[in-house]
C-alpha cells in the first residue's frame, strides 16, 4: 500500500467504523482505526500462514508458557508489514502524529519479566524465520501490577489493560474445549481395559482469544492463543451462587495469584492445568483432523514446556492419548517423550515449583494418578540399572511432594538451559543426577532478544546511523551488525553514534523531568539497571556504590567523579517484603542525594515507576552502563544484558548467566567484570566458611555505608533499613554483595576513568553494538528449530 491509498483507506475506514472525519476523531478512534486496517490486513496472511502448515501438514511447534510480555504491538507490526515509514508519513499528512496513538495502546504485560518476555521474543523471531509456531497460555484479564511509589514504597495498584480494548484479538467459540476439575477418579476394566470413571467435581470451559504473530517481512503470520474462561451453557445449573461463578472468572483473573497462601497456590495449580489440558486438547483435536496416525502425531507435532509451569502436559498428553485415544501406555508414554521438550529458566530454589499430593489430587485427581504411574513406572525401571539413592533423588514423587521440574525432565527429549553457564550448571550440579540418567536430553540454548524492537523500533536515530553506515542488511541478518567493525577508527561514524545516544539520553532526561520532577544533566553518564527487584540480582550493591560515593563527595567536594545518574527500573513480587524494603532504600536515598547541595549534581539516583516494556523501550536507547551484577551463578542467562549491549551501553559484569558469551563476543576489554567466579562461590559453599561480619568489621567503607541503613543517615527506613542490615549480617549475606564489594567498587572506578577518553569510550559503545548480532532471538529460535523441536521454514512463505 503506497501512501496515497493508505490515507485514502484510513479516511475511509475511520467513516465507516465512526461515521466521523479526522478533525473530529479523539486518539482512540483513530488508533482503533489504524488498528483495524492493520489486523484486517495482515489477517490474509495469517489464514493463508495457517492453511499452509494444515494443508501441507508442516510440523508445528506450540510453546506453551504461563507467561507472555508483548508490549505494545502496534509499532511493531507496523515494522513487520513493512509499513512503518509509509504509515508515519500518511498520518503525519493528515496531521495525526504516530507516537501519539501508540500511547493509547495498552501495554500488555502478561508476565513478570526475563520469561515471559523471553517468550514473546520467541514469537516475534519464530514467524519471522517463517517457523510454522504458535505460543499457548492464559488470557489474563488483570496484567502485572501498575507500580506505584507513595512515600517511597511499592504501591500494587491492579492493570486493567481489557477495557480499553484489544485490537488484536479474536474470540474463537467454536474452537473452545472443555476442562474437567476437582471430583475423583476410579478406574472400571472396560473391554479388557482399565478406564477411568469421573464423580462430582466440576467443568469449565476453555475460550481461545488469538493474536496474529507478524513476522518480519515475509507474509508468515502464526497465532498465540491465550485461553479465557467461560461457563458452558449446559453447566448454568452448577453455578448458581455467585461465588461458584467467582471461583470459575478468577482462574483467568490475575497472573501469578498470591501464592503466600494454600488458597492462592490452590488457584495457581488450577491456572496450570486450565492452560495445559485446554491447549493439549486442541492440539490434538487439530492432529485428528488431519487424518494421520496416531502413532505418527511427533513428525507433526512439537510441544515445548517453558519453565515448570506447563510440566502438567505431559500427563495431560498421556490422558488423552490412553483414556480418550486408547493407546497402551507404553506406546504413549514413546510419543509423549518425543513430542515434549523443556526448557530451565532458573536454579533458584524457591522456583522450582513442587506441589503437594493433597493439592494436586484435589485439583485434578486423574492428573495425578498418571503422574503417580509415571513415578511408579519411573522407579520399577530404574531399580534394575541404578542404585537406590540415585533413584529417590530423581524420581517425581518425593516426600508426598510432586517435583514438576522432574516430571519435565523424565517426560520429554530435550531439557535445555538458557546460556552456557547455566546449561552447565544444570548439568554438572543443580540436576546431575538427571545427566548422569539422561545425558544426551541435555543442552544449552543461549537466550535471544528481538532485535528489531530493541533497535529499529526503540532506537530510530541509532538505527539511521548504523543504515547510513552498514546498510540495511543487518535488519534480516543481525549478525552483519559485525560490519560496523570497520568502523572503529572512524571518527565521523563515532561521533554520529554518539550523537544519537545524546539524543536518547535528552529524551529520556525530558521524561525523568515530566515524570519524577528530577533534573538530570544529559551530559552526565546514564547509568541503568532495569530487572525485577530481587536480592540476587544484587540493586542493593548498586545501591552500597551510590552511598560510597555520595559520602566521598560529602567529605570531598571537589573528588573528581564524571557526572553520573543511575537510573532504576524494577517491580518487586507484592509479597516479597525484602525486596520491597530495597525499593524504599532506594527512593530515600534517591530523595536524600538529590537534594543535597554538596554532591552539587555529581550523581543523581532516578527511580522510574512501573518498569515495563514500553519504559525499558525508552530507557535502553539512552544507556551507557549496563548493570549486570548478580552473583555469580543465580542470573540463569538475562536478556536486558543484550538489550543494552545492543544499545551501545557498556556493561558491568559479574561472571554470571550470558554476560559470559557478551564478554566472548565485545573482547575483555570492551566490557568490565569484577567479582566471585562461579568455581569461587561454590568453593565458599563447600568450605562454609564466608562471614559477612568479617567483612563488615575489616572494612570501613562497608561499615560506614550498612550503618546509613540503621543509624538514620538515610531517613524514613528505620524498619526497611534494620531489614536490610540484618540481611547482609545476621542472616549472613546470602547473595555475597560485601564480598563482592570492593572489587564492584573498583570496576566502577575504571567506567568513570574510561568515560574520561570520549572517544574510547565511543569505540567501545560501537564494539559492543557491532558484537550484538549473535543474541538475536531470531539465531535462538533457529538453534531451538533444528536442535529440539525438528521443525522447518514453510517453503511457501516470502522467505522460505
Ligand atoms: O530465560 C529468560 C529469563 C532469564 O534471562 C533470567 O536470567 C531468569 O531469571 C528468568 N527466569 C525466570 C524464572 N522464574 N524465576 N525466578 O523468570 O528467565
Amino acid at each position: 500500500m503506497d501512501k496515497i491509498e493508505f490515507k485514502q483507506t484510513f479516511i475511509e475506514r475511520l467513516a465507516e467504523l465512526y461515521a466521523m472525519e479526522v478533525s473530529d476523531a479523539t486518539p482512540i478512534e483513530l488508533y482503533q482505526t489504524l488498528g483495524s486496517i492493520v489486523s484486517t490486513t495482515y489477517t490474509k496472511q495469517w489464514s493463508k500462514s495457517w492453511q499452509d502448515y494444515r494443508d501441507t501438514k508442516q510440523k508445528q511447534v506450540y510453546y506453551f508458557s504461563i507467561e507472555f510480555l508483548p508490549g505494545k504491538m502496534l509499532k511493531s507490526n507496523l515494522l513487520n508489514m513493512g509499513w512503518l515509514e509509509i504509515v508515519e508519513e500518511a498520518l503525519s499528512e493528515l496531521g495525526i502524529k504516530l507516537d501519539d496513538l501508540i500511547e493509547i495502546e495498552p501495554d500488555m504485560a502478561l508476565g513478570n519479566g526475563g520469561l515471559g518476555r523471553l517468550a514473546s521474543c520467541f514469537m516475534d523471531s519464530i514467524a519471522s524465520q517463517s517457523l510454522p509456531g504458535n505460543g499457548n497460555g492464559i488470557r489474563y484479564r488483570y496484567g502485572l501490577f501498575k507500580q506505584r511509589f507513595v512515600d517511597g514504597h511499592q504501591v500494587e495498584l491492579p492493570d486493567e489493560w481489557l477495557p480499553k480494548g484489544n485490537i488484536w484479538e479474536v474470540r474463537k467459540d467454536s474452537k473452545a474445549v472443555d476442562v474437567h476439575f476437582g471430583g475423583s477418579v476410579h478406574l472400571e476394566e472396560h473391554h479388557g481395559r482399565l478406564k477411568p470413571v469421573y464423580h462430582g467435581g466440576y467443568t469449565v470451559r476453555a475460550v481461545p482469544y488469538d493474536t496474529g504473530m507478524v513476522g518480519y517481512k515475509n507474509g508468515t503470520v502464526n497465532t498465540m492463543r491465550l485461553w479465557d474462561v467461560a461457563i458452558p451453557a449446559e453447566e448454568e445449573e452448577h453455578y448458581r451462587s455467585i461465588e461458584d461463578r467467582r471461583m470459575v472468572e478468577e482462574l483467568t483473573s490475575v497472573l501469578y495469584p498470591d501464592d503466600s497462601n494454600e488458597a492462592g497456590r490452590k488457584l495457581r495449580l488450577s491456572q496450570e492445568y486450565f492452560f495445559v489440558s485446554a491447549g493439549v486438547q486442541s492440539i490434538l483435536r487439530y492432529y485428528k483432523n488431519l487424518h494421520l496416525p496416531l502413532e505418527q502425531i511427533s513428525r507433526y507435532i512439537a510441544i515445548h514446556i517453558n519453565d515448570t509451569h506447563p510440566a502438567m502436559c505431559i500427563a495431560e498428553f498421556m490422558r488423552l492419548l490412553v483414556d480418550q485415544e486408547n493407546l497402551k501406555w507404553e506406546k504413549a508414554w514413546r510419543l509423549t517423550l518425543q513430542v515434549m521438550s523443556y526448557t530451565n529458566h532458573t536454579i533458584m530454589a524457591e522456583a522450582l515449583e513442587k506441589w503437594s499430593i493433597e493439592m494436586m489430587q484435589d485439583v485434578c485427581p486423574r492428573i495425578y494418578q498418571i503422574i503417580e504411574e509415571i513415578d511408579r513406572r519411573f522407579v520399577e525401571e530404574m531399580s534394575t540399572f541404578h542404585n537406590q539413592g540415585l533413584i529417590q533423588r530423581t524420581r517425581i514423587i518425593q516426600d508426598g511432594q510432586i517435583h514438576m521440574a522432574h516430571l519435565a525432565i523424565l517426560g520429554s527429549h530435550s531439557t535445555n538451559g538458557v546460556a552456557k553457564i547455566h546449561s552447565d550448571l544444570l548439568k554438572n550440579v543443580i540436576l546431575n543426577d538427571f545427566y548422569v540418567l539422561y545425558p544426551s536430553r541435555f543442552n544449552n540454548k543461549t537466550n535471544g532478544i528481538a532485535q528489531r524492537r530493541w533497535s529499529q523500533l526503540a532506537n530510530p536515530a541509532m538505527t539511521k546511523v548504523l543504515n547510513q553506515t552498514i546498510g540495511d542488511s543487518w535488519h534480516r541478518t543481525p549478525t552483519d551488525l559485525h560490519l560496523l567493525m570497520n568502523f572503529t577508527e572512524d571518527d565521523e561514524v563515532l561521533e554520529q553514534l554518539a550523537a544519537a545516544k545524546l539524543e536518547n539520553k535528552k529524551r529520556l532526561a525530558a521524561y525523568i523531568k515530566e515524570h519524577k520532577g528530577i533534573e538530570v544533566s544529559p551530559e552526565a553518564i546514564f547509568d541503568v539497571q532495569i530487572k525485577r527487584l530481587h536480592a540476587y540480582k544484587r540493586q542493593l550493591m548498586n545501591l552500597m556504590h551510590i552511598l560510597k560515593l555520595y559520602f566521598e563527595l560529602k567529605n570531598d567536594p571537589k573528588r573528581d567523579i564524571h557526572p553520573r545518574v543511575f537510573i532504576f527500573g524494577a517491580k518487586a513480587a507484592p509479597s516479597y517484603h525484602y525486596a520491597k524494603a530495597i525499593i524504599k532504600a532506594i527512593n530515600e536515598t534517591a530523595n536524600l542525594i538529590n537534594h543535597d547541595p554538596d554532591i552539587q549534581d555529581k550523581i543523581k539516583v532516578v527511580f522510574l515507576e512501573n518498569y515495563n516494556v514500553s519504559l525499558a523501550e525508552k530507557i535502553i536507547p539512552a544507556a551507557e552502563v549496563s548493570e549486570q551484577i548478580s552473583l555469580a551463578t543465580k542470573e540463569a542467562s538475562g536478556t536486558s544484558n543484550m538489550k543494552l549491549m545492543l544499545n551501545g551501553a557498556l556493561t558491568i559484569a559479574t561472571l554470571d548467566g550470558a554476560n559470559i558469551e557478551i564478554r566472548e563476543a565485545v573482547g575483555e576489554e570492551n566490557i568490565v567484570t569484577f567479582g566471585l567466579t562461579e568455581k569461587e562461590v561454590y568453593r565458599y559453599y563447600q568450605e562454609q566458611n564466608y562471614r559477612s561480619l568479617e567483612w563488615y568489621h575489616n572494612d570501613p567503607v562497608i561499615q560506614r555505608i550498612l550503618n546509613a541503613f540503621i543509624d538514620g543517615t538515610i531517613p524514613n527506613i528505620v524498619n526497611e533499613g534494620k531489614q536490610i542490615f540484618d540481611s547482609l549480617i545476621q542472616y549472613h549475606d546470602e547473595f555475597f554483595v560485601l564480598r563482592d564489594f570492593a572489587d564492584y567498587c573498583r570496576a566502577q572506578e575504571i567506567i568513570n576513568q574510561l568515560y574520561q577518553d570520549s572517544r574510547r569510550w565511543n569505540q567501545i559503545s560501537l564494539i559492543n553494538i557491532a558484537n550484538a548480532g549473535i543474541f538475536s532471538a531470531d539465531n535462538t529460535v533457529e538453534r531451538y528449530a533444528e536442535d529440539i523441536w525438528q521443525i522447518r521454514p514453510n517453503p511457501s512463505s516470502q522467505l522460505g
